[in-house]
């Protein structure tokens, strides 16, 4: 009795295994043909087993990016965090972890020690400040992971990052006093007495030291300008405000107001207005801003802001194609890689500016320009 039951049990799993036989082999008949309809492997299927064969028909594991942002204080940055996502996105092959810094050092440096303790693939950060870098990044270095730079610059050796990708923060600063210099003597007031009030972003980020310098050379050629301060507004809407509103009260006399991007010129703005201050195209106050955000923009097509310096906000995408690159086998070419970027007015005449032997128009604010601008 008992070798009867064992003889059928025997059988049923005879049964049970070859089923299983027949249905794997049928399904890798039909992941063969499959195989074959896919122009993709152009027969490069020959030599190879039936499970190597099913193994290449699986997806490409999706490449493991840690991306430390710097926070959410601006609009350019709220552009340059949708960016990031959509470039670092499954579609794309990627697995994204995000951390938002909210403005804070140490949370970027702890942020990237656990990607490297996480073993991600990559290492892609947006720094605060440009310094406070070296050790976490001879972490990453001798983990072998590769670190990508977006945006902001840092106080570190090469060795220690792959790519930089970002903007030429001096070189904005330059546009801006060297458009201040050609508008005023336009004007005519190319010797006049010329007070002006700078609100600096987040103090020791490489997008404030360098806006900052560039200006600084201008100042430094017109012997007529007087900056009578640069306080920190940490690029925020709210912190224009405060500093605009400390200005009023201590500095009744002033012709130009430099903000180091668009939120800190709403701010600005906002306390001119609570003071009655008359400023823009048609007052008496000039408003220089930095990003041509679209919000920067409308502010400058509404004559508020006289001229705003961009600054790509859409550097992840180069991020994401480097990656690419590197996990293809290539190496890059460069190691500092700048975007390009517009300087731009509400002038119907704009003028033509000259820095360092380059030349560049400023482009008009149209309504039409408005509608197509992405960020
Ligand atoms: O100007 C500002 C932002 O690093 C260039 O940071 C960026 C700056 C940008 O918050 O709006």
């Amino acid at each position: 009795m008992k070798t009867l039951q064992t003889r059928c049990a025997q059988a049923a799993l005879i049964l049970v295994i070859v089923c299983m036989l027949l249905f794997l082999s049928c399904t890798a008949k039909t992941a063969l043909h499959d195989m074959n309809q896919a122009d993709v492997f152009h027969g490069q299927t020959e030599g190879l087993t039936v499970a190597q064969q099913a193994l290449a028909l699986l997806p490409e594991p999706l490449i493991k990016v840690g991306f430390v942002q710097v926070g959410h204080e601006s609009d350019w940055r709220i552009a340059a965090t949708k960016s990031c996502r959509e470039a670092f996105s499954e579609e794309q092959g990627f697995d994204l972890y995000f951390v938002d810094a909210d403005n804070d050092p140490n949370v970027q440096v702890e942020a990237v020690r656990n990607f490297i303790q996480e073993q991600m693939d990559y290492i892609v950060i947006d720094p605060i400040l440009t310094t406070g870098w070296t050790a976490v990044l001879k972490e990453a270095y001798h983990a072998q992971i590769p670190v990508l730079l977006l945006d902001r610059t840092i106080d570190c050796q090469e060795r220690y990052y792959t790519a930089w990708f970002g903007s030429d923060f001096v070189k904005e600063g330059e546009w801006a006093g060297e458009w201040l210099q050609q508008y005023l003597r336009r004007q005519g007031r190319s010797t006049h007495q010329i007070r002006i009030l700078t609100i600096n972003g987040t103090q020791g980020a490489s997008a404030q030291l360098g806006r900052t310098e560039g200006f600084a050379r201008y100042l430094a050629r017109n012997r007529n300008w007087e900056l009578l301060a640069q306080e920190c507004g940490d690029f925020t809407e709210s912190g224009g405000r405060r500093v605009m509103e400390q200005y009023l009260e201590t500095y009744p006399d002033f012709d130009v107001v430099v903000c180091q991007n668009d939120n800190e010129a709403f701010g600005a703005c906002a306390a001119m207005d609570a003071a009655g201050i008359s400023y823009g195209t048609d007052g008496d106050v000039i408003v220089i801003s930095f990003d041509a955000t679209k919000a920067g923009l409308e502010a400058v097509l509404a004559g508020k802001i006289h001229a705003d310096f961009a600054c790509n906000p859409l550097s992840p995408p180069y991020a994401a194609e480097a990656i690419r690159r590197l996990e293809a086998g290539e190496t890059l070419d460069g190691k500092h890689y700048y975007l390009p970027e517009d300087c731009f007015t509400a002038d119907k005449n704009p003028i033509t500016l000259m820095v360092d032997f380059e030349s560049k128009k400023m482009i008009t604010v149209t309504k039409e320009l408005l509608e197509e601008r992405e960020y």
